[in-house]
């Protein structure tokens, strides 16, 4: 795979740069340097797009059979595997991964994604309700060009979780990627046209999200949009797509709870409370980083989670033995940075990391930042509430299991948590109780992808996953028969 390579826009089955010649570049945050540059797109970019998607629309696409749109999702899905060593280098290089995690999880992932829908649209069925003297039944129909908005976290992976159940339902899509991760959208545009997808039905738009991103948001000939991102920008989504009465998908921040009663099997908790942590640097939205735990085994429990933490390697992306590895930009770094620097103001104690690795060239350079645990803050201090989406914790203590759900459910996310317990009654108890899209029991991110994904509260609006993407991506239609 060469380097430093142009990404284009892929439009209409062509890959073009933008109308109007502008570039931006995009930036390896491991070693800081840019490697790629994208097209800065703008809305006569998107419009084009958008023609391209509509007019696929209009084609057969929609009337394919849905047998015949699994078939190309299952060999859009045998290409990225063919493709998965380059797919997750490209994967890593973008986003300061390590290629250990890109290559067990984001890619194996984006092509299960699309196994995964391809078999759900083939074996899906639809409701019927019979009454005295008719029958009605729900005909489902694919609704247009689907705007499709995803951040540089998981860039494939979370591409590829919309791109998916878009297609197996009919419509076609225009997709916008992060554009500070852009690079395996622009493979896997190279991977539809590998397969021979119809031109059209996959549309991909490099830029800027206040340029390119808005521009989709508010196009009138795009009736549903789906956003993955952080909560301010999605609020900004919701008010410009909700008067046009678009449906809309919203997955959005978490300030998740890691719960860890004194009945715990703390041989379990504390490597599950570390990987909750600080997979992927902490960049995930579902990532535990208030970790609770049960006064009576606090200091053992926490003493555990320092030295397992400790010992998590951070440095090059390509080294196997390392846990972490880049945060996403420079910026970003700056942003944790502050967040740690902040916690001491507010009174809390470094119990591990806080400071950056001493990495030889050229990592130097890069936006590394050890996995840091912050002890003795208060539950309302700023560090334990807002989303810092890096890999830092804060640990607290509760006295009783009231105390650990008002804890639990005051901030103003309501993600994913995780319950450390043996005893089953409680699991069942808090599961329930938690302000929570999702719950895991003693794990953490054990994921079927037939069961609703999603979050409540200002984590987002709606659900993703199995039955839930097929219904986001089609209209129910009720027909109603008198005999
Ligand atoms: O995300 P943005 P940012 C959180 C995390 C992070 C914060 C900001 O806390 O620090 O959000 O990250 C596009 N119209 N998460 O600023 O801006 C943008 O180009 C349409 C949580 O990088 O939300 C990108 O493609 N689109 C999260 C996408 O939105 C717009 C993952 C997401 O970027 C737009 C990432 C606009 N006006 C960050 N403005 C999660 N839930 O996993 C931007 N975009």
């Amino acid at each position: 795979m060469s380097e430093k390579r142009d990404l284009l826009n892929y439009i209409d089955g062509a890959f073009v740069p933008a109308k109007s010649g502008a570039w931006l570049d995009d930036i390896g945050p491991a070693t800081n340097t840019p490697i790629a540059r994208i097209p800065r797109s703008s809305a006569s970019d998107v419009q084009d797009a958008v023609n391209a998607a509509n007019a696929a629309f209009q084609g057969e696409w929609a009337n394919r059979s849905r047998l015949e749109r699994a078939d190309l999702l299952e060999a859009i899905a045998d290409e990225i595997a063919k493709r998965a060593p380059e797919i997750a280098h490209a994967e890593s290089l973008d986003t300061g991964k390590p290629i250990s995690l890109a290559s067990t999880v984001d890619i194996p992932r984006s092509e299960s994604n699309f196994r995964f829908f391809a078999g759900a649209v083939r074996h899906d069925e639809t409701a019927f309700h019979g009454m005295q003297g008719a029958l009605n039944y729900t005909l489902r129909r694919p609704i247009g060009v689907a705007g499709l908005i995803t951040p540089w976290n998981l860039p494939l992976y979370l591409l590829s979780w919309k791109v998916a159940p878009a297609l197996a339902m009919g419509n076609t899509i225009v997709a916008k990627p992060s554009e500070m991760t852009p690079y395996t959208a622009t493979l896997l545009a190279e991977v539809f046209d590998a397969v021979g997808a119809p031109k059209g039905i996959f549309n991909l738009v490099h830029g800027l999200g206040g340029e390119a991103g808005q521009a989709i948001v508010e196009h009138p000939d795009v009736p549903l949009i789906s956003f993955t991102g952080g909560t301010e920008t999605g609020k900004r989504v919701a008010a410009t797509a909700a008067p046009m009465f678009k449906k809309l998908s919203l997955e959005l921040g978490g300030k998740n709870p890691t719960l860890v009663f004194a009945d715990a099997d703390l041989d379990e908790a504390v490597p599950g409370t570390a990987r909750a942590g600080f997979l992927n640097q902490g960049q995930v939205c579902l990532c535990g980083s208030r970790v609770l735990v049960e006064a009576s085994i606090a200091e053992d429990f926490t003493a555990r989670l320092v030295e397992h933490v400790k010992a998590m390697r951070v440095g090059a992306p390509d080294d196997p033995s390392v846990r972490l590895g880049a945060v996403i930009s420079q910026e970003h770094r700056a942003k944790v940075e502050s967040y740690i620097a902040l916690a001491k103001e507010e009174g809390g104690e470094i119990l591990a990391g806080g400071g950056r690795p001493n990495l030889p060239a050229p990592y130097d350079k890069g936006a590394f930042i050890e996995p840091t645990i912050i002890g003795g803050l208060s539950i309302d201090a700023r560090c334990a509430t807002e989303e810092i989406f890096g890999p830092v914790v804060t640990v607290h203590t509760f006295k009783d299991e009231d105390e650990a759900l008002e804890m639990a459910n005051s901030v103003r996310y309501g993600l994913a948590a995780s319950v450390w317990t043996t005893d089953l009654k409680r699991a069942h108890r808090v599961s329930a109780a938690i302000e929570s899209g999702m719950v895991w029991v003693n794990t953490w991110l054990l994921r079927d992808l037939r069961v609703p994904f999603g979050g409540m509260k200002d984590s987002g609006v709606g659900r993703e996953g199995g039955k839930h993407s097929l219904e986001f991506f089609s209209e129910s239609r009720n027909i109603c028969i008198k005999l």
